[in-house]
Order: structure tokens, then sequence, then C-alpha cells
């Protein structure tokens, strides 16, 4: 199979990174039965919709019936189901491996990331990077400490409980921020003892497949981790429709996400879990630390451009503070607007869109809120005439009613919204379907925690935004998603429990 050679020239990396282009099965690279090339760009070129094609990743081909009836692919990897077991300490000492070879490539891999995302070079290594490092690590250390229970029900009786594996599990992971959530998916899979069948988003395999590479070198037995690169209507549906995985574990659209678990149903009732979009709320109070709240609503909103599943685009902001708040907001997002440019360059803190097809629906977005009657306060334009970039954007004098409240836009794009009082702003942070994140920012330590307590969401964040760490877990409330990720939680989704009774003297 094939190599592709991508030319880096960046302050932290300068060289040239061999990029394997076949799929990676059984732990080796091989071309898919009928070739078929997706092309990959690099989305911080300013170019008017042309694409620079940085590799010629491979899909599998298109045959979906073949695919699904074991194209040799599959069933190499799953031929090794057992092989993701074996002794805990074996399987943490691989982890821990893997994560210094992480780290040891950090700067090629955050290149990597940055070239085939559009997010800027610094934030790559610094946050994706960083927490794809201690994630794996993280999931190293549980791998020896995943034991079930012993419950003793009578005298006469022994029952134990085993945390089982489900052998091979499938990952479907997204492009806005690709090697994070593949370490998310990867790292609680192996320490638990699972098989791995992984496919990469279509636009973003690059760090994917070099993780890949990583895997081998770490020492991991063959077809334990098993990447697929293609499309979803093909691969990611074969993944979720197959008889052979036990369960599927899914970071992406809401619509995708139903898609998963009809697949499930109709197939062998997999467990399905799903991490799926967001249009979180921060809530700022008249007594907050305004100079503090500023900063991480900033970046709770725009951190990624905006293409964060747990952007904080919902922004309820007191009367009483609401003048100042949006002075030193705009302030600060106009900063931010004034550092758009090369990914690569030092000073860059926001980057292009990672597709057109994103641009497109964000510069929608925008385009709506305008039509609805919401005030552009900063940005609602592309930022030049070329590429996918797009201005930081605040919408005032916005409606629940409107388009640009209710939907996730996954861009740099934010509705502020002015409320009285605590009671009211609780509602009106609930009134969504999806249920992610949430933050809420005052003084008063007794509403503060009052409110977090009330969102309905997984994650809630006191005076802070965004500070996911893989200790703590992480997954959505109503429609932002179905199980959690990180953490020791994580573990539960990756095992199976097994009740073993035993007789040590009835008799009958
Ligand atoms: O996601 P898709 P898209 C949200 C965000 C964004 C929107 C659309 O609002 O604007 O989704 O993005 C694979 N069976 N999020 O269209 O299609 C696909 O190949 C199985 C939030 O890019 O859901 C890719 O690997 N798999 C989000 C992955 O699903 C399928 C991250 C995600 O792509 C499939 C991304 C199918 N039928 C988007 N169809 C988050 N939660 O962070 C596609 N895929």
């Amino acid at each position: 199979t094939g190599t592709t050679t991508i030319e880096i020239d960046s302050s932290v990396f300068k060289g040239s990174i061999p990029v394997p282009t076949g799929l990676f099965i059984d732990g080796k690279w091989v071309d898919p039965v009928e070739p078929d090339m997706i092309d990959i760009i690099n989305p911080g070129i300013l170019l008017d919709f042309s694409s620079l094609y940085l590799i010629n990743a491979i899909s599998l081909h298109s045959d979906r019936q073949e695919d699904r009836c074991g194209g040799s692919w599959f069933l190499q990897g799953c031929g090794h189901r057992s092989q993701g077991r074996g002794k805990g300490s074996k399987r943490g000492k691989l982890l821990t491996r893997l994560a210094d070879l992480l780290e040891r490539d950090i700067d090629q891999l955050a290149a990597l990331e940055s070239i085939n995302t559009g997010k800027p070079l610094a934030f790559a290594k610094a946050r994706d990077m960083a927490r794809t490092i201690e994630c794996i690590r993280y999931f190293g250390g549980w791998a020896d400490k995943v034991h079930g229970k012993t419950i003793e029900s009578n005298e006469n009786k022994l029952a134990y409980t085993r945390h089982e594996p489900y052998g091979v599990v499938g990952q479907i992971i997204p492009w806005n921020s690709p090697i994070l959530m593949m370490s998310w998916k990867v790292g609680p899979a192996l320490a638990t003892g699972n098989c791995i069948v992984l496919k990469p988003s279509e636009m973003t395999p690059l760090t994917a497949l070099k993780f890949a590479e990583l895997i081998v070198e770490a020492g991991f037995p063959p077809g334990v981790v098993n990447v697929v690169t293609g499309y979803g209507m093909t691969v990611g549906q074969a993944i979720s429709e197959h008889m052979q995985i036990s369960k599927v574990a899914f970071t992406g659209s809401t619509l995708v996400g139903r898609k998963i678990l009809e697949a499930s149903a109709r197939s062998n009732l997999k467990v399905v879990t799903l991490e799926l979009g967001g249009k979180s709320p921060t809530v700022i109070f008249d007594d907050c630390n305004l100079d503090q709240t500023i900063k991480w609503a900033t970046q709770a909103m725009y951190g990624n451009m905006g293409q964060s599943c747990v952007a904080g685009s919902r922004i309820f902001v007191q009367e009483g503070i609401y003048p100042q708040f949006i002075e030193k907001f705009t302030a600060m997002v106009k900063d931010l607007g004034q550092a758009t440019g090369d990914p690569f360059a030092p000073t860059t803190r926001h980057g292009p869109q990672a597709s057109q097809v994103q641009f497109d629906r964000i510069m929608g977005y925008i385009a709506s809120g305008k039509e609805s009657g919401a005030t552009v306060h900063i940005g609602g334009n592309r930022h030049g005439t070329e590429g996918y970039f797009i201005q930081p954007t605040i919408f005032t004098d916005c409606t629940p009613d409107m388009k640009i409240v209710k939907e996730e836009i996954f861009g740099p794009v934010a509705v502020v919204l002015k409320f009285k009082t605590e009671e009211e702003v609780i509602e009106a942070a609930n009134a969504t379907d999806y249920g992610l994140s949430a933050c809420v920012f005052s003084e008063n330590v007794g509403r503060a925690l009052r409110v977090a307590h009330a969102f309905e969401s997984g994650s809630t964040f006191v005076n802070s935004a965004q500070l996911i760490e893989a200790s703590i877990p992480f997954g959505g409330y109503k429609a932002s998603g179905i199980g959690r990720e990180q953490g020791e939680y994580a573990l539960e989704t990756y095992t199976q429990v097994k009740a073993v009774h035993v007789n040590i003297g009835l008799v009958i």
C-alpha cells in the first residue's frame, strides 16, 4: 500500500511526514478490495474554495453488501477478538508506551492535525495533543484496575461479577478534534480489553493513520486496533449494522446518531453510546467577576472556531451588567478577529472553518440571523474574500424562536440574550433539546451551585468553561447523547457485567 508525504514548514516542526494511505487491518496496511480515493484538503489555504490536495486517503469501496458480509477487512480484525484481553498490567504498559510515543511525536502530530483541520497549531499542540496524551496515559492506569464485585447473598453461595469486554467495538469519530476524539474512544476500549474497528472522519484521517503506526510501535498485538478510512454512508453504516460488532461509540451529528441507533435496532441490538451536538448556555449574573467571565465566555464560544460540541453559543447576561458585558466582550472578540490567519503562524488564534460544507452552513445561519431581525453586533461576514475564514460574530437582540438561538451552528457565532431573574434564566437555558454543557458565572456560591444543579446538561462549569479532563466524565443529557466518555464512568460503557453464581453447600 501507499504512503503520501506531507511537507510541513511550521514553527514547531519542519520536515516531511510520511502518512500511510491504506487501511490498517490486523496489524498491517492493506488496500481496499476496490480502491477508491478521497481527497483530503488543507482548509488553511487562502484559495477561493478550491483545495490543496494533501493526501489521497483510501476509502473502502462502495459495494456495501460485500463489506457487510465480511470483506476481508472486518473478519480479520474480528478474528482476534480475544487478543484485546490478556493481563491488565500488560495492556496498561502498552497504553503507557503509546502515550509516550504520542508525546515523542507531539510536534509532528500537532502540525498534521493543524494542516488537516485548520485549527491553529499552538491550539492543536497545547489543547488537542496535550489532552490526547493525558487521556491515553490515564486509561493506561485503569487497565489493571477493571474488576468486578463479590456479592455474599447467603452462607451456601458465593456470587461475583466479571466486567468483561464486548469483544469487537466500532468507533466512529468526527473532524473537529480528530486525534483527541480518537484517544477518548481508543483509551477506555483498550484499557478494558476490547478490539477496535475505528473509522475517522473522511475529511480528517491523517492523525488517525499516524496514530495507527504508533499503536504498532507500542507493541499492541495485530488486530486489536483496526483503522478503516471511508465515508459514513458506507464504512460508518457497515460498522453500525455489523452483526459481530457488539458496541458502537459515535461522536458526531444528532442526525447520524439517530441512524446509528436505528442500525443497531435493525441488526444485533448492539450497545450504542453517542456524543452529539449542543447549544450550550453560558449564564452570566450581575455579581460575576466580569473580567474573568469575559475571558472564559470568549474561549468557550470561539475556541476551535466554534467547532466544538460544548461551545457556549447561547450567552445569557443579567440586565444590570449587560452594557458593560457587551462592551468588554465586543472588545475581546474584536481582538480575536484580528488574530485571524494562517493556522501555522504563531500569532494566529482564529483559523478557518474545517470545510466548505461547514463554511456554507455557518454563513447560512448568519444570513438567517440577519433576516430574522437579530442585530449583528460585530462580525457577520467572511474574513477577507477567500478561503473558509469567518469573522467571530456576536448577534444581539435575539429572541428564543430564532433559528440562530435554537440550532447548533458549529461556528464562531454567539447569540446574546438579556435576562432578569434566576428562575427565568434557568428556564430559558434549559429550553433546548440539547444538554451537553452549561456554564454559570456568579461570585455568589449558593446561586452558582443552584444554577449549576438546575441545568439539564451532562457537564456544568462554575466560573469556568470547557475544562474537560481525562478523569472527569463527559456526555450529554437529552438529545446530546447517551453514555459517558472519560473518567472511570467510561469503563462501564466498554464492559458488560457477568454474574457468576457458585453453590458452596446447598443440597437439593
Ligand atoms: O457530521 P457527521 P457532519 C455536528 C455539527 C455539524 C454537524 C454536521 O453541528 O455542523 O454535526 O457535521 C460519520 N453511519 N457535529 O455532517 O456526518 C462521518 O463519516 C455511520 C457535532 O460532518 O455526523 C464522520 O466520521 N457513520 C460533533 C462522523 O460520522 C456516519 C462533531 C461525523 O460526521 C454516517 C461533528 C452513517 N450513516 C459534527 N454518516 C460533535 N458532537 O462534536 C456519517 N457518518
